[in-house]
Order: structure tokens, then sequence, then C-alpha cells
């Protein structure tokens, strides 16, 4: 028999523990009862660290990305047919052709070429940002909605991986010089860290990324995927899509920038959350 944390049995077991039955007392009437005790010991961790009052989301709740259900080569994302290049199962990877025109790539570089500066990532050990040395690159962020290209491309996402809008962080944009890169990092903000509650209050967690490529290095600064041996390789235009449905490793969504070798590289991040981005 298969045994799972279930709402309702963590309500029981506060009410029982609010009526003053001892830990024990409970563990032991529900072995009784038939549960299997790493059940009844994992209902009782989630109340003492104050967790979620419902599970975390499974493979039923839902998540960004396109319809493939019926194996198609183009999506429609509204103003744009998407090419589907590739796709992987676990972890979920979709990378899209021709996501971005030559021209919104220029236009995209060119507004945020003036106002790049060295990349933060966000710390979730304070909720803060800080300088990483396990990212190179310079960076910057658009506003959501800030000019007419970001709102199109935007726009575009939304419709291509069924996410909301307001769901989405505002646009970043990275470039790479030669030699730089982003060391594998997961993008979900670690649960862990005690910066984590105050980075969720804008939007909770993430919960997928897309990579666009605007500009294609000479060689190298392909994202890397380590767990499974896939590069993904920067093709101007070109996106790849990974989604994580919960903020854990066994997502298998460890995830780089590979140095440049030569050349310059110019991607466009859209992180999406789980609620509403403010
Ligand atoms: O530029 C990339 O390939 C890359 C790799 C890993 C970008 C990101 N992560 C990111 O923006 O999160
Ligand atoms: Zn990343």
């Amino acid at each position: 028999m298969s045994q799972s944390v279930t709402p309702e049995l963590r309500t029981w077991m506060i009410d029982q523990l609010a009526a003053g039955h001892s830990v024990a007392a409970l563990l032991a009437s529900m072995r009784e009862a038939g549960w299997h005790a790493d059940v009844a010991t994992a209902v009782l961790a989630t109340i003492e660290s104050g967790g979620p009052l419902v599970e975390p989301p499974g493979p039923n709740v839902s998540m960004p990305g396109p319809d493939l259900s019926a194996s198609p080569l183009y999506v429609d994302a509204g103003d744009r047919r998407v090419p589907v290049l590739q796709t992987m199962a676990h972890p979920r990877v979709v990378v899209f052709g021709d996501l971005v025109s030559d021209d919104e790539c220029e236009a995209l570089i060119a507004a945020a070429r003036r106002r790049l500066a060295r990349s933060l990532t966000v710390e979730t050990k304070t909720g803060g940002e800080a300088l990483n040395i396990d990212r190179t690159s310079d960076g910057m962020f658009f506003e959501r909605g800030e000019n007419e290209v970001v709102a199109r491309v935007e726009q575009r996402i939304a419709a291509l991986l069924r996410w909301p809008l307001e769901f989405g962080e505002g646009l970043q944009v990275l470039r790479y010089a030669p030699g730089a890169q982003y060391r594998p990092h997961y993008d979900y903000f670690d649960p862990g860290e005690p910066g984590t509650p105050s980075i969720l209050r804008r939007g909770g967690q993430r919960v997928a990324t897309l990579v666009m490529y605007l500009q294609e290095p000479e060689q190298g600064g392909a994202t890397t995927f380590p767990d499974v041996g896939l590069e993904v390789a920067p093709k101007r235009g070109t996106a790849v899509f990974f989604s994580y449905e919960r903020p854990h490793p066994d997502t298998r969504t460890l995830h780089g920038g590979a140095p440049v070798l030569a050349g310059e590289k110019w991607v466009a991040t859209k992180w999406l959350r789980e609620g509403e981005f403010r």
C-alpha cells in the first residue's frame, strides 16, 4: 500500500497535538491504525518546520511549457510560429529555433548595452544581490514591458509557454566577453537559505527559465546541463527552455554557461515565477 502525507492527515495531527496528546502517543496510534512510521514522522516534520499546508506541486499541478501533446514541429506563439528543435523529458528541456528575430536581438542588445554592469545574482543568504565570482558576465534587467520590443517578446513568451505575462520577472540581458562563463547552478531559490522567504514574497518560487541567444560567439558559450551531458549551442534567435516543478536537485536542472572562447555572447533570460511577480 502506498501512503502519502495528505493535508487531512496533517490537520488531524495538528488537532491532536493542540489537544495535548504527546508526539509519542500520536506516533503509536498512527502505527496501530496502519500508517508506516516514516509517513508519521514526515508529517510531524512538516508541522515542526511550519511547512506548507498542502502537498508540494506534483505532476498534476500546472507548469509553464509549450503544448507538445501532438508532437508538433512548430508551436503557435501568437505573432510567430516557433520551431521545436529538441526536447528532453527529465530534466524538462525544450530547444526552440527562431523565437527572436535578428532585428529584435539587435534592438535588445542596443537598449541593454548602455546599462550593463558586472552581473549580480540574488543572494539567498541575505535576500539581497551580490557580485558572484561564479558569473563573470555583465548584465542588466529590463522592467516588464519597458519598451515595445521587450513587450512584444514577453507577449510571445507568455503565449508560447502558456504562462501569464505577470508571472514573469523582467528580462535579464547578459554579455559574455571571451573567458566569461556562468558556472553550473540552479535557478530556483534554495529553500534552506535564510534570505529565501523574503525573495519568495515577490511571486513565489521560480519554476522555469527561458534563455534566448541574442548574439552568438565565435567559439564556446554553450548552455550546459552537466547532470545529463546536454549542451545547447548558443545560436542567435534560438532559445532553451527548462522547468523545475520543485526547488530540488532531483529536477536535474543544474545548468551553466560554458566559457566563451572567442567572440561575444549575448543572452536574454526570462524567469517564470509560480505567481504574480510585482
Ligand atoms: O548564458 C547562459 O548560457 C546561461 C547559463 C546558465 C544563462 C543562465 N544560466 C541564466 O541566465 O540563468
Ligand atoms: Zn541559470
